[in-house]
C-alpha cells in the first residue's frame, strides 16, 4: 500500500550545512508510514537529522542519528501529512529544511461478484479496514481487455453491470475516493459473462441409422462468432465428436435399434463452451435385410423388435417374383432361407412380426436378386496341336430359362477369341502348338446378363508331343528307347502283317533298318483310302477329304524322333546302318520344342569308311578311317526363303554315281516326302561322298562330306553360322533376291559363300543379283545360275564348284573338332554327357599306354600268352595221351596234371597288372558308363589295330591271293598280324585266365575270393549284348571254369529264366558270316576282311515276353566263328586240328547251323562239310539232330535256285557219301545218309544270297535284296526254332558244352 507524496525543497536562512537527499516512502499504511532518505552532499561520516510532521498543525518532531530510515506510526488514517527534513551539525546548526507530502489512504477490499448472468452481474465490495468511518465514495472501471473502460463514480459498496456480451472477460477496478478528492490505487477482478447452451434441443427424426437433432440459438449470440459441439454414444461405446454451426445436424452410421444420448453445447471462438444440454432417442430396428444370396436360394434376417423379448411372437415372409403368385411361410427365428428360388431373377420380400394372439405388425420388405449361376466344372477334354475340347456342365437351375455360354480365349501377349455356344462343349481351333491358353466361359442370358466367369487354362501339344504320341514314342522322349529292347525278338520280328497305325511305324523303320534294308524309310501305313472305298461309294468323294494325312509321316520327322528318343546306343546303330544304306545321317538334331540342337558325334563315332584315292589304284591300296576323325572337307547347301527347287534332291543327284542314282536325302518326290515335316526344320544330315579309285565312276576324287541343312537359315541361324565355321564352302540357295539382303552381310564366315539362284523364276531380275552380291561381298565367280528346266547341267556345274572347293581347301576340319565350334555357338555336343565322358577317361587311361601291341600285351595281359597255349596243349594232351609212347598212362597223366597245376601257379605269379585292374573298374561302372567304356575301349583299340595292322593285312591279302604257295611267308605273317592285334577280347580273355588261376588257390584265399566278381562283370556285358569269346582259337580251347562260371552268374542274375535256344554260323573266312548275323539280328560281331583272330564268340538277343511261349526260351544265342581256313592253309600249323575241334563244337551246341557259302568259293565246301559231317554223326551219338541251312552267298540271279537244283542233289549225293564214310570211321554203320544226323530238306534248307553291296562300293548301299533275302532266312530260322524240341536252360547248356568239349578232346 502506497501513496503518493510530493517532496519539495525548502530554502532556509542559514546555507552552510547541505540538506538530506530526496526523501522516499518506503511503506505506507493507514496509521504509519516508513520514510527514507540519502545523506547530505558532500558530508562525510555519521549525521543527526530532525524530523518533523504534521497535519492540520498539529506536529511531531524527533531526531535520528546515525541512520537514514524512519518509520513513523500512530498517525491517522485518511489524513495528509508533512513531513520535513533537516541535516543538524553537532554545533547546533541545522541544514535548511527538506519536506515531502503525503496521505494515509487505502484502497477497497473484497471484491465479490453476485448475480453472474450471460449479459450481466453485480460487483460487490467493502470499505478499506479502519476507514468505514471515513467518508468515501468509490470510482470504478470496466472493461473488456483491448477496449476503452467505462468508468462510473458510486457511493455504494455495489455495482450492477448489464448489457454486456455473453460469455465475455470484463475486468473490473475500484478505487477509495476521499472527500478531499484523495484517491487510492485501484484493486480490480476479472470476470467472464455466462455463454448460453443451446435451447430447445429435440429428437426431430429417428431412423434405423440415423438420427436427426435440433435447437435453438441461445439468446444473446446474435452477434457473437459461435457454433456447437455434438458428442453422441451408445452404452459401451466411446462418444462420438462432432461440430456445427447451424442449430440442426443429423447423426449418421447408427446401430438399429440402439438407445444412444446427445449432448450439445455452444462453443465461442476462443473455445469456451457453455454447459451442455441432453437428449436421448433409440434408433429403429431394421427391415429385413439380405444375408447371402445365391442361384436359387437366398438366406434373409431381420432384426428382432424391440421390446419384444418377453413376448411369444413369430414372423410371416411372404415371398414372390414379378408374375407369380406370393409364397406364403413363417419362422419363430429371425432368418430364414428361401429355396427353389428362379436363378437371375428378383424377389420381393415381406416380413411382419405376428403375436399369438394373431395380431400383426406393420409389414418391412425389402428385394433380393438370384445369381446367374457360372458353368459349372470346367474341363479340357482334350488338347492336341491345334486343337482342344472344352466343356462344362450347365449350371443347376437353368433348365427353363433361355441362355448359351460366351467363351473367350487367348494365350498370353495376344487380344481374347471370344465366341458362343447353346450346347455344354466347344471346340476351339486354329490354336498354336505348344502354346499355354487361358480359357473362360460364362453363362450369359437372353436379356445380356453375365454370370461370373469360371476360367482354365491348357497347353496345346508342341508338335514334337504330338507326333510322339502319333507314333507311340511319347514315353521314350524322357526314357530313351536301347539298342537292347530295339534287338528284342518279337511277335513283329517276323511278322509281315501290313501297317495300319501310326504306332507301328517306328518298331517298323527300325526293324528294317536294323537289317540294312534300303527301303527303311518307305515304312507307311497301309492306305486308309482303300478299306473304304467299297463299291457304290463316291470314289471321288476320298480326293477332297485331307484325312488321308493324319496317318502319315515325313520319314525326316520319323527319323528325328527315333533319334531323339533313342540313347546313345541305338542312335550309334541306327547310323551305323543309315551310313551302309548310304543314307545321310544326323549331324545336328534339333529339338524344336526346347530348341536345342546337339551335335551328334557319338553317334556318329562308329562309321568306318573305306575308300581309295586314284593315286591308289594301281597299287589296290585304300584308305579306311573313321569319319568322324578324318578331315575331310565340308561342303554345306542351304536354304534362305522359299525355293522352287528340291535341294535335297539336287544333292542325291550331285552325289549319285553316273550309273546309278541313289537317295542319300529324304526329297518331296519320295514315298511321304511331301508330307511337311514338322520337326525336322533345323535338322543338318550329312553324307560323305568317298571315291572308289575309278576315275570313271567317281565324280570326286577325294572324298567329301556333303551337309544339308534343313529348314530356312532365317529360323536357323545357330546352324548356319555354325555350318559357316565348319565349312570349306556353304552354297546358299534362293530364289528371292531381294528380301534377305542383309542377313548374310554381317556374316562371319570361314567358309566361301556361294549364291545358287534359280533364273527360271519370275521374280529374277539379274540387277538385284548383282546388289546382293555387292551387298554380301560375294565373289562374282561363286554365284551359280540355273538357267534351264532340266537339272542336268546345272548339278554338273555344282559338281564341278564342290569338285574346285575339295582340291582347294586348305583348313579343314574332322567331326571331332567341330566340338568347339558347336559349345561356342551353344549347340551342345552328345558326348559331353558325363556318363561317356568320364567312360572316356577310363579307356583312354588304358589304351594311351599302348605302345607297341606285342610289347603291351606281354607286359599287360602276360597270363593269356604262352603260357596259356601250353597249359591247352597239355590239356588236350592228359585227354588224348598221343605221345605217351610206352608210359604208364596214370603215371603220364599225373605227371601232365602236375605240370599244368605248375603253369597255373607261374600265371599267378603275375600281379594283376594297371591294365587290367584298370578294365576290371571301367568293367564296375554302372548302366550306361559301362557300356560306354567298352565302347570307347573297342573304338580306342580298333583306332590303334587299324594303324598297326593294316599294312600286314594288306600283304598277307596279297599273298594269299597271288602266292598261296609262299606258305611260309603267309604263317609268319599270320603269326605276326595274330601277335599284333589287339582287342575287346584280349581283355576278356586275360579276365578268363585271371579267374582260372585263381580257381586253383585254396578257395579261401584273398586272391581267389577277389576274382570271383569277374563272372558278374561278364555275365553283365552278355546281357548287354556285347559278344563273349567262347572258344580261344588262338589256345584252341575253351576257359571251361571261367564260362560255367559266367553262364551261372547269368543263369542267376535273370532268376533262372534263362531257357535259350542256339543258332550258330560257320563258314570260310571272309565269307560274311558276321555281316549275315548283324544284318539279321542287329548285332555287333566284328566285321573285317583280314582279321586273324580265330575262336567263337556267343552274344545273347533276349526274346520279349510275349514270344516266349511259342518260342520256348528267354534268349537266343547266337554263336559266330571265325578263322575256319582252307584246309592248305590250315595245315600249316595244327590249325586244321583247332578248325575241326571248333566245327563239332559249336554245331554240337547249336539247333541251328548256317553253313555259310561264299559262291566263288566253291571248292572249298566240301571241306568244311567233312569236318561238320563228322561233327554231326558225333551229335548223332549224343541224341542230338540240329537242324542246317546252307546258304549260297553272292547270287543274284533270280533262276539261282532252279538252276542250282542239280547242284542240290549232286551236293546231297556227296553228303550221303561222306556220311557213310564218316559213319564208317567213327563205327556207326546203321548211319547211312546225311539226313539220319541232321535236319535237311535240299530244296528248303539251300538260300541263295544276293551280293552284299548295289554297286560299287565305298559308294554303294547294301542290296535291297541282300537285305529281304537275310530277312527270309531269319523268318525260317524262327521257324525252326519253334519247332525245335529241346528245352535247355543256361546250366544244360553248359554241361552240354563241358560234355562236348570232353569228347572233342578225346577225338584222336
Ligand atoms: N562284295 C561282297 N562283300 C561282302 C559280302 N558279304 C560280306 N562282304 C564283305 O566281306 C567282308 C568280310 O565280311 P565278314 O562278315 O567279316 O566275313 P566273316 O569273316 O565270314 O565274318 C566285309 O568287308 C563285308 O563287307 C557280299 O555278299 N558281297
Ligand atoms: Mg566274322
Amino acid at each position: 500500500m502506497s501513496c503518493d507524496g510530493d517532496q519539495h525543497t525548502m530554502q532556509s536562512s542559514d546555507d552552510v550545512l547541505p540538506p538530506p537527499g530526496d526523501i522516499q516512502v518506503l511503506l505506507l499504511t493507514l496509521d504509519s508510514v516508513s520514510l527514507s532518505w540519502s545523506s547530505p552532499q558532500g558530508l562525510i561520516g555519521p549525521q543527526t537529522f530532525r524530523v518533523t510532521w504534521g497535519c492540520d498543525g498539529e506536529t511531531s518532531s524527533t531526531r535520528v542519528k546515525d541512520v537514514y530510515h524512519l518509520k513513523i506510526s500512530s498517525l491517522r488514517p485518511g489524513e495528509k501529512y508533512q513531513f520535513n527534513m533537516a541535516t543538524e551539525g553537532e554545533d547546533g546548526r541545522q541544514s535548511r529544511w527538506v519536506s515531502a507530502s503525503l496521505s494515509t489512504v487505502v484502497p477497497p477490499r473484497v471484491l465479490k461478484i453476485d448475480h453472474l448472468e450471460e449479459t450481466s452481474f453485480t460487483l460487490h465490495w467493502s470499505k478499506a479496514e479502519g476507514m468505514e468511518k471515513v467518508p468515501q465514495r468509490f470510482f470504478i472501471s470496466n472493461c473488456i481487455p483491448g477496449t476503452d473502460p467505462l468508468t462510473a463514480v458510486t457511493d455504494d459498496c455495489h455495482k450492477t453491470f448489464s448489457n454486456l456480451h455473453p460469455g465475455t472477460k470484463y475486468t473490473v477496478s475500484v478505487a477509495t475516493v476521499l472527500s478531499n478528492g484523495e484517491q487510492s490505487e485501484p484493486v480490480s477482478t476479472t470476470i467472464c459473462t455466462l455463454l448460453p447452451a443451446p435451447d430447445q434441443l429435440t429428437v426431430d427424426s429417428v431412423d434405423t441409422t440415423s438420427a436427426a437433432v435440433s435447437w435453438n440459438q441461445p439468446p444473446g449470440l446474435d452477434h457473437t462468432q459461435h457454433h456447437y459441439q455434438i458428442s453422441y454414444r451408445c452404452p459401451g461405446i466411446k462418444p462420438h465428436i462432432t461440430t456445427t454451426s447451424s442449430p440442426r445436424i443429423t447423426l449418421c452410421d447408427l446401430k438399429p435399434a440402439t438407445e444412444y444420448s446427445v449432448t450439445v453445447c455452444t462453443v465461442l471462438e476462443n473455445g469456451k463452451q457453455s454447459q451442455l444440454v441432453l437428449t436421448t432417442f433409440t434408433t429403429v430396428p431394421t427391415a429385413p435385410g439380405q444375408l447371402t444370396v445365391d442361384t436359387t436360394s437366398a438366406a434373409v434376417s431381420w432384426n428382432q423388435p424391440p421390446g419384444l423379448d418377453q413376448t411369444q411372437h413369430h414372423y410371416q415372409i411372404s415371398y414372390r417374383c414379378p408374375g407369380t403368385e406370393p409364397h406364403y411361410t413363417t419362422t419363430s427365428s429371425p432368418i430364414i432361407t428361401l429355396s427353389d428360388l428362379k436363378p437371375a431373377t428378383e424377389y420381393s420380400v415381406t416380413v411382419c412380426t405376428v403375436l399369438e394372439n394373431g395380431k400383426k405388425s406393420r409389414l418391412v420388405s425389402t428385394t433380393l436378386t438370384t445369381i446367374l449361376p457360372a458353368p459349372d466344372q470346367l474341363t479340357v477334354d482334350s488338347v492336341d496341336t491345334t486343337l482342344a475340347a472344352v466343356s462344362w456342365i450347365q449350371p443347376p437351375g437353368l433348365d427353363q430359362t433361355q441362355h448359351h455360354y460366351q467363351i473367350s480365349y487367348r494365350c498370353l501377349g495376344t487380344e481374347p477369341h471370344i465366341t458362343t455356344t447353346s450346347s455344354h462343349s466347344i471346340t476351339l481351333s486354329d490354336l498354336q502348338g505348344g502354346t499355354q491358353y487361358s480359357v473362360t466361359v460364362c453363362t450369359v442370358l437372353e436379356n445380356g446378363k453375365q454370370s461370373r466367369l469360371v476360367s482354365t487354362t491348357l497347353t496345346t501339344r508342341s508338335y514334337l508331343m504330338e507326333l510322339l504320341s502319333k507314333t507311340g514314342l511319347e514315353d521314350h522322349y524322357e526314357n530313351k528307347l536301347t539298342l537292347s529292347t530295339v534287338l528284342e525278338i518279337n511277335a513283329d520280328t517276323t511278322s509281315d502283317e501290313p501297317l495300319t497305325t501310326m504306332q507301328s511305324l517306328p518298331g517298323a523303320f527300325l526293324k528294317k533298318l536294323i537289317m540294312a534294308n534300303l527301303n527303311a524309310r518307305s515304312v507307311k501305313c497301309m492306305s486308309t483310302d482303300a478299306e473304304v472305298s467299297f463299291p457304290g461309294t463316291d470314289r471321288f468323294e476320298n480326293l477332297k477329304s485331307d484325312s488321308a494325312n493324319s496317318n502319315v509321316i515325313n520319314p525326316l520327322d520319323l527319323i528325328t524322333s527315333l533319334f531323339l528318343c533313342s540313347d546313345g546306343f541305338l542312335q550309334q546303330e541306327m547310323v551305323q546302318k543309315m551310313s551302309m544304306c548310304q543314307f545321310a545321317v544326323p549331324l545336328l538334331l534339333p529339338n524344336c520344342d526346347t530348341e536345342q540342337i546337339t551335335l551328334m558325334l557319338w553317334a556318329l563315332r562308329d562309321i568306318v569308311k573305306k575308300f581309295r584315292l586314284s593315286s591308289q589304284t594301281d597299287t589296290k591300296a585304300f584308305v579306311e578311317e573313321r569319319v568322324v576323325l578324318s578331315d575331310i572337307p565340308m561342303v554345306s547347301f542351304v536354304r534362305l526363303g522359299e525355293i522352287r527347287v528340291s535341294k535335297s534332291q539336287i544333292l542325291n543327284k550331285l552325289l549319285s554315281n553316273p550309273q546309278q542314282y541313289h537317295d542319300t536325302f529324304v526329297h518331296h518326290d519320295m514315298e511321304c516326302g511331301d508330307i511337311p515335316h514338322r520337326i525336322s526344320d533345323g535338322l543338318v544330315e550329312i553324307s560323305w561322298y568317298l571315291p572308289c579309285g575309278n576315275r570313271n565312276i567317281d565324280i570326286f576324287t577325294k572324298p567329301v562330306a556333303v551337309a544339308n541343312l534343313r529348314g530356312d537359315i532365317r529360323s536357323f541361324e545357330k546352324q548356319f553360322s555354325f555350318l559357316c565355321q565348319t565349312s570349306a564352302a556353304v552354297y546358299i540357295f534362293t530364289d528371292d533376291l531381294k528380301a534377305y539382303l542383309n542377313l548374310l552381310k554381317s556374316k562371319n564366315t570361314k567358309a566361301e559363300l556361294f549364291l545358287v539362284v534359280n533364273s527360271q523364276r519370275k521374280s529374277f531380275r539379274v540387277d538385284t543379283l548383282k546388289q546382293m552380291i555387292t551387298n554380301c561381298s560375294i565373289n562374282d565367280q561363286n554365284v551359280i545360275v540355273k538357267k534351264k528346266k532340266n537339272d542336268a547341267e546345272f548339278v554338273k556345274t555344282l559338281q564341278s564348284s564342290v569338285g574346285d572347293i575339295i582340291e582347294n581347301s586348305p583348313d579343314r576340319l574332322t567331326v571331332e573338332n567341330m566340338t568347339d565350334i558347336a559349345r561356342h555357338s551353344g549347340i551342345l555336343v552328345d558326348e559331353d554327357r558325363h556318363d561317356c565322358q568320364s567312360a572316356r577317361k577310363m579307356a583312354d587311361e588304358i589304351t594311351s599306354n599302348i605302345r607297341e601291341t606285342v610289347k603291351f600285351k606281354d607286359k599287360q595281359l602276360p597270363l593269356q600268352g604262352q603260357i596259356w597255349k601250353e597249359l591247352s596243349q597239355l590239356e588236350k594232351e592228359r585227354c588224348r595221351l598221343r605221345k605217351q609212347g610206352d608210359q604208364d598212362i596214370e603215371h603220364c597223366r599225373s605227371s601232365l596234371k602236375e605240370k599244368e597245376e605248375e603253369l597255373r601257379k607261374k600265371q599267378y605269379t603275375f600281379y594283376m597288372s594297371d591294365a587290367m585292374k584298370s578294365f576290371i573298374l571301367g568293367l564296375s561302372g554302372s548302366g550306361a558308363e559301362r557300356s560306354y567304356f567298352l565302347k570307347w575301349m573297342q573304338i580306342n583299340l580298333d583306332n590303334l589295330s587299324r594303324q598297326n595292322l593294316s599294312a600286314l593285312r594288306d600283304q598277307y591279302k596279297d599273298l594269299c591271293q597271288n602266292s598261296p604257295e609262299k606258305k611260309d611267308d603267309i604263317k609268319d605273317l599270320d603269326k605276326q598280324i595274330s601277335d599284333c592285334s589287339l582287342g575287346l577280347e584280349h581283355f576278356l580273355r586275360e579276365l578268363g585266365q585271371l579267374y582260372e588261376a585263381a580257381c586253383s588257390l585254396p578257395e579261401d584265399s584273398p586272391q581267389r575270393k577277389q576274382m570271383e566278381q569277374l563272372p558278374g562283370l561278364c555275365a553283365q556285358m552278355l546281357l548287354d549284348g556285347f559278344p563273349i569269346e567262347l572258344v580261344d582259337g588262338d589256345a584252341s580251347n575253351i576257359p571251361l571254369k571261367w564260362i560255367s562260371a559266367v553262364l551261372t552268374r547269368l543263369h542267376n542274375l535273370v532268376d533262372s529264366n534263362s531257357k535259350i535256344r542256339v543258332v550258330t554260323v560257320l563258314g570260310d573266312q571272309g565269307t560274311g558270316k558276321s555281316t549275315l548275323l548283324n544284318t539279321m539280328f542287329g548285332v555287333q560281331f566284328a566285321v573285317s576282311s583280314g582279321r586273324c583272330t580265330r575262336g567263337a564268340f556267343m552274344l545273347l538277343i533276349k526274346v520279349n515276353k510275349e514270344l516266349k511261349e511259342e518260342l520256348k526260351c528267354d534268349f537266343i544265342m547266337v554263336i559266330d566263328t571265325e578263322g575256319l581256313k582252307s584246309p592248305e592253309l590250315a595245315q600249316l600249323d595244327d590249325s586244321y586240328e583247332h578248325d575241326n575241334e571248333l566245327a563239332t563244337l559249336v554245331i554240337g551246341l547249336s539247333d541251328v547251323t548256317i553253313i555259310n557259302i561264299a559262291m566263288e568259293n566253291n571248292t572249298e565246301m566240301k571241306d568244311i562239310l567233312q569236318i561238320v559231317v563228322h561233327a554231326f554223326i558225333r551229335m548223332k551219338e549224343v541224341g542230338k539232330k540240329p537242324v542246317c541251312h546252307f546258304v549260297y552267298q553272292n547270287v543274284s540271279d533270280m533262276s539261282a535256285h532252279d538252276n542250282n537244283m542239280r547242284e542240290r542233289k549232286k551236293l546231297l549225293e556227296q553228303l550221303n557219301e561222306m556220311t557213310q564214310v564218316a559213319a564208317r570211321m567213327e563205327k556207326k554203320e546203321n548211319i547211312t545218309k546225311f539226313t539220319d544226323v541232321m535236319e535237311y530238306d535240299p530244296d528248303t534248307s539251300s538260300w541263295y544270297i544276293p551280293g552284299l553291296w548295289h554297286g560299287t562300293p565305298p559308294m554303294a548301299p547294301v542290296n535291297a535284296g541282300y537285305s529281304e533275302a537275310v530277312y527270309d532266312l531269319k523268318k525260317s530260322l524262327m521257324q525252326d526254332l519253334i519247332k525245335c524240341q529241346s528245352n535247355d536252360d543256361m546250366t544244360h547248356f553248359l554241361k552240354w558244352t563241358e560234355s562236348l568239349w570232353e569228347s572233342v578232346k578225346l577225338d584222336k
